[in-house]
């Protein structure tokens, strides 16, 4: 088996300490950050959901995958994060109301914050008007909103409206994305970007910002 596969396995596994220490050996191997990424961490859990969905896995398998994901993030995070990157301004980032998914969230800010952005990572369950006046007081010209649920996904279209209700539209920018979320319903509910994974992400907030 080669290690992706075995970052895989040991991922839905839920062993958080093997995950991490294939994850130094595939580094060590000389293998690209972002194939680990793409191909061990996120492969495994895509696997996770599908077995979820299946009703093959429960809730406490899924949060320790998710658990080993975050180990194995761990290690990757200094590859992702080039130090010294000039700043490019500021990104608020937040898991949208009542949606506790945080993975794919913190993999945007990382990705985001080795670009050269400084990101204000509000966390999950963030209500709309937080991610608004955090926006306001810091100055920051984008906010990143992630999220994983459907019925999670309108607490996006709150957030647009609150920017328009408060005369910000064109001052503070949006983008979003999770798994749920489509360039379609960005359109739909104005919102100025759509993610489809973080790199993509990177690179939209790079466009609102004038900086690609
Ligand atoms: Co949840 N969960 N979960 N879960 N969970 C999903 C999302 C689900 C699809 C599983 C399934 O049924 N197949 C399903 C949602 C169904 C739906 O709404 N259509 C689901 C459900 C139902 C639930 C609960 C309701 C279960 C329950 O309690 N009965 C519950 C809800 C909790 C809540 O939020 N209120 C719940 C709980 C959990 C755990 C806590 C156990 C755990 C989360 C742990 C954590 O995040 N710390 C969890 C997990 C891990 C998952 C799955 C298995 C994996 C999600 C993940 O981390 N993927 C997920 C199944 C799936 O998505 N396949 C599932 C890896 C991550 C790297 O990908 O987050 O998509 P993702 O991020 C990507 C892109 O989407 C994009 O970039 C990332 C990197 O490429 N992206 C952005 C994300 N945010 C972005 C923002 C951007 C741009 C791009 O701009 C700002």
């Amino acid at each position: 088996m080669n290690i992706l596969a075995e970052i895989v396995d040991s991922l839905l596994g839920g062993q958080d300490e093997r995950v991490a220490e294939l994850t130094r050996q595939a580094i060590g191997q000389g293998l690209p950050a972002r194939q680990i990424l793409d191909q061990g961490l996120i492969a495994g859990m895509n696997r996770v959901g599908e077995l979820f969905q299946s009703h093959e896995f429960y809730l406490p398998e899924v949060l320790l995958a998710a658990q080993a994901m975050n180990a194995g993030m761990e290690q990757l995070k200094p590859l992702l994060i080039q130090e010294g990157v000039p700043t490019r301004g500021k990104v608020v980032l937040g898991s949208v109301e009542g949606d506790l998914h945080d993975i794919g969230k913190n993999l945007v800010g990382i990705m985001l914050k080795g670009a050269g952005f400084e990101v204000v990572d509000l966390g999950t369950d963030v209500p709309p008007q937080r991610f608004v006046e955090t926006a306001r007081e810091q100055g920051a010209p984008v906010i990143g909103m992630s999220a994983l649920l459907t019925t999670t996904m309108p607490g996006m279209a709150a957030v647009v409206n609150l920017i328009k209700q408060q005369g910000l539209a064109g001052r503070i920018k949006t983008i979003i994305g999770g798994a749920p979320v489509t360039e379609k319903f960005a359109r739909q509910i104005g919102a100025d970007a759509y993610g489809y994974d973080a790199a993509s992400a990177v690179q939209r907030v790079k466009t609102l910002v004038g900086a690609d």
